[in-house]
């Protein structure tokens, strides 16, 4: 169960025991059924909101994570206990990738319960059909680590085949590559040609305000692997979002 920052905070008891029953039932079910490997999905937004940075993977544990998706976050931090607990006890082979925020092509563009890009390429497609602003929510000071969906998929396979430590790993752009808020949604406009006004409405919450993180770890194993710059990735996520506005989750 995921969402964007505004669904966890409405639904944090929700978020922790759907997903701990989900982690448990698949893990569980693949070790009595004799699977070889699991890689199980953990989040940059899980880390401890006290941190130093950039955040690495040896720091999952060391602090609440923020107050907005701590049911989340807890929950996804079961899961690295989970996988040692399999690995100690039945030698299991299940550990675990922390992708940083995903977006792309079939995300949920929900504008409530949706991710950010995704919500704000859904609001952007709709201020330019109805002429009016766009809302950005928010101050567009947070920053953010965003890895195209296409880019993930390709990680994901590489850690299915080589990587065998049970120990996370952060599937993320580099530190250099985070943007903020405002950032992204001028990339979107830009992305889909809106000529309207950009407006921040700061009612709405920031949420965590930075939670960068190192992909240090992936580049020891993946020194030449090549993400896909963020205005390309942006841009075909909103040339396939128009084309497929019908059918789209939203
Ligand atoms: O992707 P998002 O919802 O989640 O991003 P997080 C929230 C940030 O984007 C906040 C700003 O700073 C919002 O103020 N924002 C601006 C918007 N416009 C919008 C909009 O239209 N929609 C949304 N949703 N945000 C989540 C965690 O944190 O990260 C989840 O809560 C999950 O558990 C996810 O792990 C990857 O990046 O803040």
């Amino acid at each position: 169960m995921v969402g964007g920052l505004f669904r966890n905070m409405k639904y944090n008891l929700d978020f922790w025991r759907k997903n701990v029953h989900i982690n448990d039932n698949v893990l569980h079910s693949a070790h009595e059924h004799g699977v070889t490997k699991v890689i199980s999905c953990l989040s940059t937004c899980i880390f401890p909101d006290k941190t130093t940075y950039p955040i690495d993977e040896t720091m999952i544990h060391n602090g609440p994570p923020h107050s907005s998706n701590f049911g989340y976050s807890y929950a996804k931090r079961m899961i690295d206990v989970q996988n040692r607990a399999y690995s100690e006890q039945h030698g299991r082979m299940f550990t675990a990738v922390i992708p940083t925020n995903v977006f792309g092509m079939h995300d949920n563009f929900n504008i409530e319960d949706g991710h950010v890009l995704p919500g704000l390429i859904h609001k952007t497609y709709l201020a330019q059909r109805n002429g009016t602003s766009l809302a950005v929510w928010g101050s567009g000071k947070p920053r953010r680590q965003f890895i195209f969906s296409l880019d993930l998929a390709r990680l994901f396979i590489w850690v299915l085949r080589e990587y065998k430590e049970i120990e996370p790993i952060i599937l993320s752009v580099g530190e250099e590559d985070e943007v903020s808020i405002k950032e992204a949604a001028e990339s979107i406009v830009a992305a889909m040609g809106f000529k309207g006004e950009l407006v921040f409405d700061t009612s709405k919450s920031d949420g965590q305000y930075k939670k960068t993180a190192s992909n240090s770890k992936l580049r020891k194993y993946l020194p030449d692997f090549q993400f896909t710059p963020f205005s390309q990735a942006v841009k075909e996520t909103c040339d396939w979002f128009v084309a497929n506005y019908d059918q789209a989750r939203k």
